[in-house]
């Protein structure tokens, strides 16, 4: 089977997001988020007599290597990351809308510019029917209104403020474990994304336990082991390539209940040689973490540079598990963030969070106002 690995950072690329995660911590996650907690080092897990029937022997679980513990990060605070980050949302289709909103008294051109300027911002049809459809209305009932604060409002209507987009693992100290599992086509950013996940709630002071479900080759569950040793997270990984992903997500739930963590988080793979191949792996790994924690969150993670075709490949995912939201990728990559309203209607979910980089810090809980004012140029 041929396997693409160019998705697989290089070791440069590794490198600079080191540093510039190390630069963004240590120069303004510690200034912002006025306090500086260091995660605890993490006590070796107990053993446990039955040694886990149902796993496969290649199956370890991997700890934080000891000398890292001592360098754990402290993750920035969560709630200023969208403010802090959306500047680096390279969209500019919510201006050019301003710009033709702005001339008064639109023509049918006006409105066919508009539509236009949406469909190429990876808006989709749909949705930009709904928006013009929204605007025309607010228009009429409205026709002094100020453009932008009219534009602004049906902007916001498509966004939809009143979905939850909170994440639906309990909250602190509920006694309970709550699992998520995140899926996605490959190199969309899932890896990347558990990392990141992980580390929000580490700074949000849970104790976290990542599974390394995507065995297709050590170097993806090496890329999960390193996010997992920078916050001070274990890692439950297979040491062969091949492995069964599914022995591997349960041993990590397993052990995630041993350790009585709060959340599990798991990582999978995104490619296999055919679409039924991958559904069927994931949904054994949704049914064996079950067995432990039914997912509380199953977190399809898009390619925001990937536009439509993305959201076309994404919709079969939700055969495998009902999705519960949906993480938009490499928002910092495209200036088409059009897909942000686009998706939602498409696949059903809301977003909930955003990646706007590839700084450890670099994903944001989705904030619909703060993401319709950097759209319009606030
Ligand atoms: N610019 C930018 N890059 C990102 C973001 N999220 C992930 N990346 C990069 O995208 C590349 C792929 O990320 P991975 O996390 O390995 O993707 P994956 O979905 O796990 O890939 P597979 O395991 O091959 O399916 C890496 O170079 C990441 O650093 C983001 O929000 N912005
Ligand atoms: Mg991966």
């Amino acid at each position: 089977m041929p396997v693409d690995i160019s998705w697989i950072p290089g070791d440069s690329d590794l490198l600079v997001t080191i540093v510039a995660g190390l630069v963004v911590i240590g120069g303004v996650g510690a200034a912002l988020i006025g306090r500086n907690r260091q995660a605890p080092p993490r006590e070796a897990p107990p053993r446990r007599d039955d040694a886990a029937a149902t796993a496969a022997p290649t199956v370890e679980e991997a700890e934080a290597p000891e000398e890292t513990v001592e360098a754990v990060e402290t993750p920035e605070a969560v709630d200023h990351r969208f403010g802090r980050l959306r500047r680096r949302v390279g969209t500019t289709f919510g201006q050019s809308l301003l710009a033709i909103f702005r001339r008064g008294a639109l023509s049918q051109d006006d409105w066919d510019e508009l539509e236009e300027t949406l469909l190429m911002a990876d808006v989709g049809a749909a949705a930009t029917d709904e928006l013009l459809a929204d605007l025309k209305a607010r228009l009429k009932a409205e026709p002094d209104g100020d453009p932008r604060a009219l534009l602004r409002a049906a902007l916001l209507d498509v966004v939809d403020p009143a979905l939850d987009r909170s994440l639906a693992l309990g909250a602190p100290g509920d006694g309970e474990l709550h699992s998520a599992i995140v899926v996605g086509v490959n190199g969309v950013g899932k890896t990347t994304t558990v990392g990141k996940l992980a580390r929000v709630l580490v700074a949000e002071d849970r104790t976290v336990v990542l599974g390394a479900a995507d065995t297709f080759r050590a170097a993806a569950a090496d890329q999960l082991e390193t996010w997992g040793a920078r916050v001070g997270v274990p890692v439950v990984r297979a040491h062969v390539d091949g492995a069964d992903p599914a022995s591997v997500a349960y041993e990590a739930a397993d052990r995630a209940r041993t350790d009585a963590a709060e959340v599990l988080l798991v990582d999978t793979a995104g490619r296999l040689q055919n679409k039924q191949g991958l559904m069927d792996e994931l949904g054994k790994i949704v049914r064996v973490v079950s067995k432990v924690s039914p997912p509380k969150e199953v977190l399809l993670v898009l390619d925001a540079t990937t536009g439509q075709n993305g959201l076309t490949q994404a919709r079969v995912f939700g055969q495998v598990a009902p999705l519960t939201g949906i993480v938009l990728t490499k928002l910092d990559g495209t200036a088409k963030g059009g897909i942000v309203l686009a998706v939602q209607g498409e696949l059903g979910v809301p977003v909930k969070f955003v990646g706007l980089g590839e700084g450890a810090d670099d994903l944001a809980p989705f904030d619909p106002a703060g993401f319709v004012d950097s759209l319009l140029g606030e």
